[in-house]
């Protein structure tokens, strides 16, 4: 296995060297960045060849990764696993009887709500503390996560780091990881083919799909289970085609934005930049405050534990040992769900119907009674509710946050503001929400268009190319922890029936 890391390392090594001549002139950061890159990436070649076994070469890692990225993210991401997998052999043997909690109908006729039925480490959602990724929440991530130089945002390379391996990298290792993202991410030609064969008016959540699709004959993991690979390795491959996709979409998204909401022209990749910041570039949006918006966003879209429809989907199509295209592939149709992912679009065609009807200076009167009017027309107000949370999603609080920091004055921006003292009391009053505050997609629009990238149907894409991170973050831990096929037990109204007592309808 140590020779499929080194191997691994030598590519890289070989991608970046290629590549570490960008040709636009690089800031200091950049420079540096490549740099230290290459120079890592060298040494975990080396590093990777030394030890013979997973454990040699997990111990190896454990002394050098804490002052350098000497170590590259596969190489630590072995050394996770094999923790991981100890931890939860003796988790089993321990505890493997004990009961979670109980099921009852209304939960197996209510959308599985409340049932506890999966693993999945990446992140845990608290119903009131929200979400925490590896342990550590977002106000602790902003803090602790590296930065661009200069930036003040997390760099989304860090928050995988951080899923795949629990530990929070390293300046030098995410620096390592932008640029081996940056060796991957050329798009093979067929995925613009792909692309030009479809209707220019095709939903850019349909065109991602296609795009991803079109890449999955390159899947490495495909291949491998194909060539019989053994089970143990599966994970590796999963990384690889990981690594790969996620690298790619940048370029990917991109385009389908380029293509739908401009003249078709794409912008070439700047290698020096970090991930986040290249997708902002290439999607031809080239400030700074864009790309500061763009590292938070990438960074707090990645997760939200294991059960939600694009999480969910992708961990039961890669349960069957689908490749991480096919299973990534189902996952985002499921983001494209008005009830999910899709109503960060909602909310913006919603906040913009607002505006035009009660104007920019509506009182709280003329607020309640639109959202009233929202729901007796039969719709959801989008942007509230949820399956878990019981509170303010705290991905909204951060967003509102860099609100107040970058667009105080912003109309759209007061009006986010004023609708947080109008909804909540509004959905309450229906009796029914459980939960009558604002999720993250009740933000996120807001942000995006005050920096003009104001196409509504885009924003599920942006919300996709995040949520991959994390998704394929787990499905890598997934196949390293020999997870199986997910086949829950369903039941038919008649069986509930026979079991409990007939019923009068
Ligand atoms: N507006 C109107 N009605 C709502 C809302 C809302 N924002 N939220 C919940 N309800 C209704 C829900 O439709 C259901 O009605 P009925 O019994 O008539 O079917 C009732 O309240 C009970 O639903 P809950 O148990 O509170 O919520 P559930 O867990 O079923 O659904 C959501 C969670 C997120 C699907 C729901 O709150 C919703 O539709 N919100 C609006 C859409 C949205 O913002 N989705 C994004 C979620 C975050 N993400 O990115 O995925
Ligand atoms: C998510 O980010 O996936 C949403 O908040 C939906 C969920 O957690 O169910």
């Amino acid at each position: 296995m140590s020779a499929i890391v080194a191997r691994a390392s030598r590519r890289a090594a070989r991608a970046l060297a290629s590549r570490a001549r960008p040709s636009r002139a690089l800031d200091g950061w950049a420079r540096d960045g490549w740099a230290r890159a290459a120079t890592a990436t060298a040494t975990a070649t080396a590093t990777a060849t030394g030890p013979t076994t997973r454990v040699e070469r997990g111990r190896a890692s454990a002394t050098s990764a804490s002052d350098d990225a000497a170590v590259g993210l596969k190489a630590r991401v072995a050394a996770a696993l094999e923790r991981a997998n100890a931890r939860l052999r003796a988790i089993k043997r321990a505890h493997g009887d004990r009961v979670v909690g109980e099921v009852t109908v209304n939960m197996v006729a209510g959308g599985m709500r409340g049932i506890t039925a999966m693993l999945y480490e990446t992140s845990l959602l608290d119903a009131e503390e929200g979400i925490r990724f590896r342990g550590r929440a977002i106000p602790e991530l902003r803090e602790k996560l590296p930065k661009a130089r200069g930036g003040e945002e997390p760099l989304p390379e860090g928050i995988m780091w951080l899923m795949l391996t629990g530990e929070i990298p390293s300046e030098a290792q995410v620096r390592t990881l932008s640029a081996e993202l940056a060796a991957r991410a050329e798009v093979p030609k067929v995925v613009f083919d792909a692309l030009d064969a479809l209707p220019k008016n095709a939903h850019p959540m349909t065109q991602l799909s296609v795009a991803l699709m079109a890449m999955q004959p390159e899947s490495k993991f495909a291949k491998a289970y194909q060539d019989g690979a053994h089970k143990t390795t599966f994970w590796e491959h999963a990384f690889e085609d990981s690594m790969d996709i996620i690298a790619r979409l940048p370029a990917v998204c991109a385009a389908i934005y380029r293509r739908t909401f401009k003249d078709g022209t794409l912008v070439a990749a700047d290698a020096s930049l970090d991930w986040a910041a290249n997708f902002a570039h290439m999607m031809g949006h080239d400030s700074e405050a864009v790309k500061e918006l763009m590292r938070l966003y990438m960074t707090i879209h990645v997760d939200h534990e294991g059960g939600n429809v694009s999480a969910h989907a992708t961990h039961l199509v890669g349960s069957a040992l689908s490749d991480p295209y096919l299973s990534l592939v189902a996952g985002l149709n499921g983001l494209a769900g008005p009830l999910h992912g899709l109503a960060n679009q909602e909310v913006l065609k919603w906040l913009n119907e607002t505006r035009e009807k009660v104007g920019d200076n509506a009182t709280k009167e003329e607020l309640t009674e639109f959202v009233w009017a929202t729901l007796k027309s039969g719709r959801v107000v989008p942007g509230y509710g949820h399956g878990v949370l019981r509170k303010t999603d705290p991905r909204y609080t951060c967003q509102r946050e860099f609100a107040l920091k970058h667009l105080p004055d912003d109309p759209m921006f007061k009006l986010v503001g004023k609708l947080f003292e109008v909804v909540p009391g509004v959905l309450t009053e229906t009796g029914k929400v459980k939960n009558p505050w604002p999720n993250v997609d009740a933000h996120s629009g807001v942000l995006l268009q005050y920096y003009g990238i104001t196409e509504a149907n885009f924003y599920t894409v942006l919300f996709g190319a995040s949520r991959a991170i994390g998704v394929l973050s787990q499905l890598t831990l997934s196949r390293g922890s020999g997870y199986p096929i997910e086949r829950p037990k369903s039941v038919t109204s008649q069986w509930i029936e026979e079991k409990f007592g007939k019923v009068e309808a």
